[in-house]
């Protein structure tokens, strides 16, 4: 029991938090609204025949902004008796009206939440995203992405571009996650030709390419040498601490020894953040990895990946670039291609 209203109150106090520094995704009008954020998790106790109620004071921003401002086309769709009838509420976080196959005619396209107790207390609970895809025949389901006791949102962004060059234009949607000390950013691509879907999570192969960096210092600098022992390529850093320190030593074996690459992807800044990079060509998605010096307080530099889209729609690592921070700025160190194998 105690420990059940400690879980709610920290769910309480991370809505609140979230709301004030997540607040510009796809929530704008959602902040007026109503009784309760922190009272979304707490009707917990005995509530669960309620959807209704509990999706309601638990949406709290998503649905019911977006819905209002962005829902007609969608309108038919998201109240398909049918989809109601067995489903749990769906909760309209987005749509669009594209042609997604090239055939001349749109898909009505919707991004759906729902969420789903998963115990009597509701202490527990699952959030599941779904693209509901209609080429006005047939509708075709996407699960995107799950969440699990995680009060935040499912959709940061959506775009629509044809990412692997096959003319048809694929959806790309950022998932925001909900961290301690920084928002982290997942993507999610779906080929509607294809029917072919990833996601970005941290695999082994991102951590083997991560565990390729090392780091290291030369007597007597204040530079951090970051080098990848699989690639050839090294560059320094520049460890503003240690500069101002007359023997540096100290200092830089801590860094060399303490400074790691974090596998999330995290929003950095405004113009550093999970993206779509659209240049000449077909567009990458641009990752970018926090390098922590010794400590989470402490972002020394970021190293930012850039995916292609291959024609069996999976992202391969093309280029690798490390921006090192300086005060306020942000230099490009270096950067180096990533060639298969
Ligand atoms: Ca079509
Ligand atoms: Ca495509």
């Amino acid at each position: 029991m105690i420990l059940s209203i400690l879980l709610l109150a920290a769910a309480g106090c991370g809505i609140v938090k979230r709301d004030s520094t997540d607040g510009g995704t796809l929530s704008e009008s959602g902040t007026e609204n109503s009784p309760g954020d922190s009272g979304a998790y707490v009707p917990a106790s005995g509530d669960t025949s309620d959807t209704d109620a509990r999706g309601a004071a638990g949406e709290e921003d998503d649905s019911g902004s977006v819905t209002d401002s962005d829902g007609p086309a969608e309108d038919s769709d998201m109240q398909n008796p049918r989809q109601s009838g067995n489903k749990p509420d769906y909760k309209l976080l987005q749509s669009a009206s594209i042609d997604l196959d090239n055939d001349g005619v749109n898909e009505q396209i919707g991004v759906v939440r729902t969420d789903l107790p998963m115990n009597e207390a509701g202490t527990e609970s699952r959030a599941e995203g779904r693209l509901l895809i209609s080429d006005g025949n047939n509708e075709r389901q996407v699960v995107f992405f799950t969440k699990e006791n995680d009060p935040s949102e499912l959709l940061s962004r959506i775009e629509f571009e044809d990412l692997d060059g096959d003319g048809s234009t694929d959806i790309f949607m950022v998932i925001p996650g909900y961290g301690a000390s920084f928002n982290y950013s997942s993507y999610f691509i779906y080929s509607y030709k294809k029917d072919k879907s990833h996601s970005f999570i941290s695999d082994n192969t991102l951590a083997d390419f991560i565990d390729g960096f090392e780091f290291s210092y030369a007597k007597g600098a204040s530079l951090l040498t970051v080098a990848n022992r699989f690639h050839n390529f090294s560059v320094d850093i520049v460890i503003e601490e240690a500069e101002e320190q007359e023997s540096p030593e100290d200092i830089m074996q801590q860094y060399a020894q303490g400074t790691w690459i974090d596998p999330v992807s995290v929003d950095i800044s405004e113009d550093s953040r999970l993206s779509l990079v659209k240049n000449k060509g077909l567009p990458e998605i641009k990752v970018p990895l926090p390098v922590f010096g010794m400590a989470t307080v402490n972002m020394i530099a970021e190293i930012d990946l850039f995916y292609g889209i291959d024609s069996d729609f999976i992202p391969i690592l093309k280029r690798c670039e490390i921006i090192d921070f300086s005060g306020s700025d942000k230099v490009k160190a270096g950067s180096f291609e990533v060639t298969a194998g």
